[in-house]
């Protein structure tokens, strides 16, 4: 699908509202305003807004942990009031303030995520076969690492997924790390993608920090599924800008990430890589690429003041939900 300004807009828009929602939550971790820790997601925005941007709302998206989803939050139209206040650990968060980390809204199919890593396969496969079932034309994207690429969950899911045609697309944030493992220790291929081929399904890599690239194969893949013609494993190359996570002890030191690397991925940062992009083909100007990038601070420091002057869960919520029936 070729993408008219408004669209290539909403995506830029979008990353940047991402970014900011981010930072403010890198912010709230310093100035210990946070319930809980923080994985840092930026860098990788292109991923989650590439890949949720043009679903349909009552399609179902599993987020990767890393910004605990808010660049898929985002894309998906979920509300950065509800994730920052739920990250503040606010009775205004999307689960009460008592996850702190994960961001829930069925109605646009953001049914929760889980802090364990593997976990999202088995679970998403039950949300594609419940879709195939309802025949409502569903489908399921979903995001993991290329740590949680070595699960054995991803290869079960997979397996079933195939033999029985379930709406699911795959995209894996390959970011060369999975907290201080590089991927060429964990994984013998240089793609990620390769792994599709033992199921007989698409696999392709893309530039993860080409937001329309990510859009692109996405939106093929989903196709592809809607049609009922099955999974599709989506690798895009991407890189996070930050430590593996925020407030937790200091173990900096044991970060394998050489800075000339870190270094040459911020000068590929994929909301400047767009901006020069929309500029040079002469979709926008940067007077009104100016203009979101202050829509979207206002916004999120709008966010911000709300989840702060919202009030603490009473702890009375937790009786009637620590049992069931
Ligand atoms: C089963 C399990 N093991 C370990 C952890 C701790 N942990 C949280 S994030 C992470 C790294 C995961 O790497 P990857 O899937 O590549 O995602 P990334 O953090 O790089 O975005 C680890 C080991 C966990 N949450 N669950």
């Amino acid at each position: 699908m070729a993408l008219d300004k408004e669209q290539l807009l909403t995506l830029y828009r979008n990353m940047l509202r991402a970014r900011r929602v981010d930072e403010t939550i890198v912010k709230g971790i310093a100035e210990g305003k946070t319930a809980s820790f923080f994985h840092s997601g930026q860098g990788e925005e292109a991923v989650g807004v590439g890949g949720c941007t043009f679903l349909r709302d009552d399609d179902y998206v599993y987020a990767q942990h890393r910004g605990h989803g808010i660049a898929h939050v985002i894309g998906k139209g979920g509300s950065p009031r509800q994730f920052i206040a739920e990250h503040f650990g606010k009775c205004t968060g999307s689960c009460l303030g008592i996850a702190a980390n994960h961001y829930v809204e069925p109605e646009r199919g953001m049914l929760g995520g889980a802090g364990t890593i593997g976990s999202a396969f088995p679970l998403s496969l039950g949300w594609a076969l419940a879709a195939k079932k309802r025949g409502a034309g569903q489908v399921v994207v979903c995001f993991f690492g290329d740590g949680a690429s070595n699960r054995g969950t991803l290869h079960e899911a997979m397996n079933l997924a195939t033999l029985w045609k379930l709406p699911i697309v795959y995209v894996c944030h390959n970011n060369l790390y999975a907290q201080f493992m590089p991927i060429r220790d964990a994984f013998p291929r240089e793609d990620i993608a390769d792994i599709a081929a033992t199921y007989g399904i698409p696999g392709v890599v893309v530039d993860g920090q080409d937001v329309i690239a990510v859009h692109e194969a996405v939106q093929a893949a989903v196709a592809r599924a809607r049609a009922g013609d099955g999974p599709s494993l989506i690798e895009c190359k991407t890189y996070r800008f930050r430590a593996h996570a925020e407030g937790i002890p200091d173990v900096s030191h044991a970060d394998p990430r050489p800075p000339e690397e870190i270094e040459a991925w911020k000068r590929r940062d994929p909301i400047k890589l767009f901006a020069e992009k929309l500029v040079r083909q002469g979709v926008a100007t940067q007077e009104e690429l100016d203009r979101i990038d202050a829509e979207a601070t206002a916004e999120i420091q709008e966010a911000e003041r709300f989840a702060l002057e919202s009030p603490l869960p009473e702890p009375s919520l937790l009786d009637g939900m620590l049992y069931a029936g």
